[in-house]
């Protein structure tokens, strides 16, 4: 049947992005909604990315999606709902040269093929967001907050230095990302992630941040005292490339945000033995240096996200690493320059 021929296309890239000032919790969950302000640092696609391709095409019988190679499955999971949502809001879609017209309607019986690869080990958490993304495309959707996937993916929207603003609505229209500066604003900056392996499986975040907004005391401190001071100071140590307190800033908010996991019933450990001894060795470095050369931030991961103030301190960095945790040896570490191939 020559009806059934056609296929559509769409691929989209979506760059990664690392929090210096956490979101962690929800006040609402359908519409992701956060409890508090966030701010990252968009990564150089190049070397941190991950590029979904999604088709649609009548000869589809089911929707089935690829993660690195290998078919992950849809059944019931977030995958779906997230599908279903995007469904609900596509619009008419034509591509004259191949003489194909998909109406709003028939979007309800036609069925997609999604495949994401991360450049990256550590990228994978941007999958759903890196989907999301496409099928909005592809299905011609207009209003995207850049949201739906995962709530920390809208920060990925610019490079630079994003802000991720809670809002006051109920309807989450005035929780946007807003772009604070620009990726050639304070370009000095070299971000190396240290891979650490991990072998017990990590809580997802979004069922983390759950139990921790019903367990922890510690949340609400955070998100209504300390967080709206700290995203102050941040912005203005980033306006003025201020690396002393950037560093300082950095750090201590990554600590609280694994304080508040720990403070989560039952608790979440997600850095572990070789993830601390990372930061004993960069507070040491720091504090021997007189002025910070390198700020740590951690993730729902074990994996250190290293941000030193230029070229050099990441070559000394990368120095201390490989002396700290030489390859082939016990330590199970592995290092990655991001942002600089030449050091
Ligand atoms: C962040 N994280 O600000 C924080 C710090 C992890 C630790 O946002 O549930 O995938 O999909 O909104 O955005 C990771 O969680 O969670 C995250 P959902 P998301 O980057």
């Amino acid at each position: 049947d020559e009806s059934q021929k056609w296929v559509l296309m769409v691929t989209a890239q979506t760059p990664t992005n690392i929090a210096v000032i956490k979101y962690w919790g929800k006040r609402d969950e359908n519409l992701i909604l956060a409890i508090n302000d966030s701010i990252s640092v968009t990564l150089d696609p190049a070397h941190l990315c991950t590029t979904t391709t999604v088709a649609v095409s009548p000869a589809f019988n089911q929707d089935r999606m690829w993660l690195n190679g290998k078919e992950i499955s849809l059944s019931g999971g977030r995958y779906q709902n997230c599908l279903w949502e995007i469904r609900a809001c596509a619009n008419d879609v034509e591509d004259e040269k191949k003489g194909i017209r998909i109406t709003k309607k028939d979007w309800e019986n036609l069925h997609v093929h999604v495949t994401s690869y991360n450049n990256f080990p550590t990228a994978a958490g941007l999958a759903s967001s890196a989907a999301v993304y496409s099928l909005a495309k592809l299905m011609n959707v207009q209003e995207d907050n850049g949201r739906q996937g995962s709530g920390s993916a809208c920060r990925s929207l610019y490079g630079g230095f994003v802000k991720w603003v809670m809002g006051k609505e109920e309807n989450g229209s005035d929780s946007i990302a807003v772009p604070l500066v620009d990726e050639k604003h304070w370009d000095e900056l070299v971000i190396i992630i240290a891979v650490v392996c991990s072998r017990q499986k990590e809580t997802s975040s979004t069922s983390g941040m759950r139990e921790t907004v019903e367990t922890s005391a510690l949340i609400e401190h955070r998100a209504k005292e300390v967080v709206p001071k700290r995203i102050i100071q941040m912005e203005e140590a980033i306006q003025k490339r201020d690396f002393a307190t950037f560093t300082h800033l950095t750090c201590a908010d990554s600590n609280q945000f694994h304080a508040v996991c720990l403070d989560t019933s039952p608790p979440i450990f997600y850095m572990n033995d070789t993830s601390h001894r990372i930061i004993g060795c960069v507070e040491k470095w720091n504090r021997s240096e007189g002025t910070p050369q390198v700020a740590y931030t951690f993730d729902a991961g074990p994996n250190a996200v290293l941000i030193a103030r230029n070229r050099t301190s990441a070559a000394l960095l990368l120095q201390r690493l490989l002396f700290h945790f030489p390859p082939n040896s016990e330590t199970d570490l592995n290092s990655y320059v991001i942002g600089d191939k030449s050091l």
